[in-house]
């Protein structure tokens, strides 16, 4: 396949490619700039994987495209991750290399040089790949494990590509479609909407961090026709966008995914006229490869819709997702066992408990295994317990999920003591080896944990109840 960037610089150089606040490129702009962006890492003669660890900014959104525009994958790490995380993403993806937005430079294992030091450099030329091979990996992104380790998931451009064209093939274009973008380019919610824009030709409106009033202001000043969203944020828009005020006549689709929904919330969002469309999909499949249509999305409320056209679905005996779909990344950086552990003859299993109802709809029913999904940040327990496990005072520490009417789910922890410690220490020492949203929202001393007959931790049974509260 031709490079995306050069083919879309051809075909519609003067069309408006991305808007920030203070910014906006056309296609032509961007690419300019992009090759400018990849001259100057060049500059800097990097030799192994490269990594990026940015905000939704401008300088962000051209680094990746740029390493791409070098032959390179980007790793792309989560800004709001611990030290000690980072580093382990690094290491695990040998990277030698880390370009930082300037205020989320910190001390890592690698090499960082901060996007203003890379603005000093000059230049080298490059020459673009005429060519993005499919099977190649365009992204690596971590997904949290039930081991505690981050898995990298390897994304090809086969994989962004047929995701971008199942997305439109449902959702439809036209001439004046602009998506915003203030889900992170960290994650595929994000970046799949950047590499939509050079697919579809359309304008990315890039905001650069998550505020529910002004997204609102935007929504209902701008001809913005789409907006991707996670629950926690479709909550936020709708309690705070004021009773009087309507979204622009050209907004078409909230793609809402990420997380799971409640009824009353979807109800709400019909009843102000926000055309929620529901979605299904995760980091392993390169985004959405379930979603609701136009014409279904009142009739099959609370359905994530039918599987999009290049994407199959089935339910297995007990109730897990099964997926087979050309998005599947290629696996698990490093750790192609823990992958095809999930992939039988093609079908993927997503640990996603669901049903098809009798027109083919998937509704999903939860998860079999014990993640937690807080604001749309996936976390699992053995991650949280393994670092807790190291702290003196610890003798043994269980965390399970607790439902929370913002976050959606977040996480508690059950604890014995060998020496007595204060929630407020043990949330700190969270704080310095976690990112914050992992941190258990409160500590409960229990005498024991509940175990089934053959002596396995019943995790789910864990409440405030079964405990007393640690101050
Ligand atoms: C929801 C977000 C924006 C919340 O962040 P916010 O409000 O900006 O917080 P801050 O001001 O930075 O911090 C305030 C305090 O809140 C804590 N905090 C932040 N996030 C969380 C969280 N998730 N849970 C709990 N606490 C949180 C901070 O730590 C801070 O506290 P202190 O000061 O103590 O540190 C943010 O969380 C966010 O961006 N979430 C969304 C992430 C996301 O996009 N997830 C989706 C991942 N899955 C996929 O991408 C697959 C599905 C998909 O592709 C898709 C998804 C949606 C729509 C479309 C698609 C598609 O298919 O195209
Ligand atoms: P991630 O690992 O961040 O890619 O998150 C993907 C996970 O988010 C899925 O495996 C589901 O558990 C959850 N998820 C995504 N979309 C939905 C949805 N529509 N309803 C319920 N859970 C969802
Ligand atoms: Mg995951
Ligand atoms: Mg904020």
């Amino acid at each position: 396949m031709e490079n995306w960037l050069s083919k879309r610089a051809r075909l519609s150089p003067q069309r408006c490619a991305v808007r920030t606040k203070h910014e906006n490129l056309t296609f032509a702009e961007l690419q300019q700039q992009v090759l400018q962006q990849a001259g100057r890492i060049k500059q800097l003669q990097p030799t192994g994987r490269i990594a990026i660890l940015t905000d939704n900014t401008l300088p962000g959104y051209l680094t990746i495209l740029a390493l791409q525009q070098l032959g390179l994958a980007p790793v792309l790490l989560n800004q709001r991750l611990s030290v000690d995380e980072l580093s382990q993403q690094l290491t695990d993806a040998a990277v030698t290399l880390c370009l930082a937005a300037d205020q989320l430079v910190r001390p890592l294992p690698v090499k960082v040089v901060s996007f203003s030091q890379l603005a000093q450099l000059v230049p080298l030329s490059v020459t673009p790949p005429v060519e993005f091979v499919p099977a190649a990996v365009a992204s690596i992104m971590f997904t949290s494990g039930t081991s505690g380790h981050a898995k990298g998931v390897l994304q090809t451009y086969s994989n962004h590509f047929y995701s971008a064209i199942g997305s439109v093939l449902n959702l439809g274009l036209t001439a004046a479609d602009s998506w915003l973008c203030c889900v992170p380019l960290f994650h595929i919610s994000g970046l799949s909407i950047m590499l939509r824009g050079l697919i579809y030709g359309m304008t990315v409106v890039l905001v650069d961090h998550f505020d529910a009033p002004l997204i609102n202001h935007l929504l209902c000043t701008q001809p913005i026709t789409t907006i991707s969203v996670v629950p926690y944020m479709l909550q936020k828009l709708l309690q705070t966008l004021p009773t009087d005020q309507h979204y622009q006549a050209a907004f078409r689709c909230m793609l809402l995914g990420g997380g799971p929904i409640d009824r009353a919330t979807l109800n709400a969002c019909q009843q102000r006229q926000i055309p929620v469309i529901q979605s299904y999909g995760m980091t392993e499949t390169a985004s959405q490869i379930v979603a609701l249509d136009f014409a279904n999305a009142a009739r099959k409320l609370g359905s994530a819709g039918q599987p999009l056209f290049p994407v199959q679905v089935k339910i297995a005996a007990d109730q897990h997702i099964l997926v087979k779909t050309p998005t599947l990344a290629a696996g698990y950086l490093n750790q192609p066992a823990a992958f095809n552990r999930q992939l039988h003859d093609g079908w993927f299993d997503t640990d996603d408990i669901g049903y098809l109802d009798d027109e083919g709809f998937l509704f999903v029913q939860g998860r079999s295994g014990d993640m937690i999904n807080s604001g749309g940040e996936n976390i699992f327990p053995g991650e949280i317990e393994a670092v807790y496990q190291q702290h003196p005072a610890v003798k043994q520490i269980v965390v399970a999920g607790h439902a929370d009417a913002i976050w959606g789910s977040v996480p508690l922890a059950y604890l014995q003591l060998k020496t007595p410690v204060s929630a407020a220490e043990l949330r700190d020492y969270g704080r310095n080896h976690l990112a914050h949203y992992k941190v258990p929202h409160a500590f409960y001393l229990v005498t024991d944990f509940p175990r089934t007959g053959n002596g396995k931790l019943k995790r789910r049974a864990l409440t405030p109840d079964s405990g007393t509260l640690l101050k």
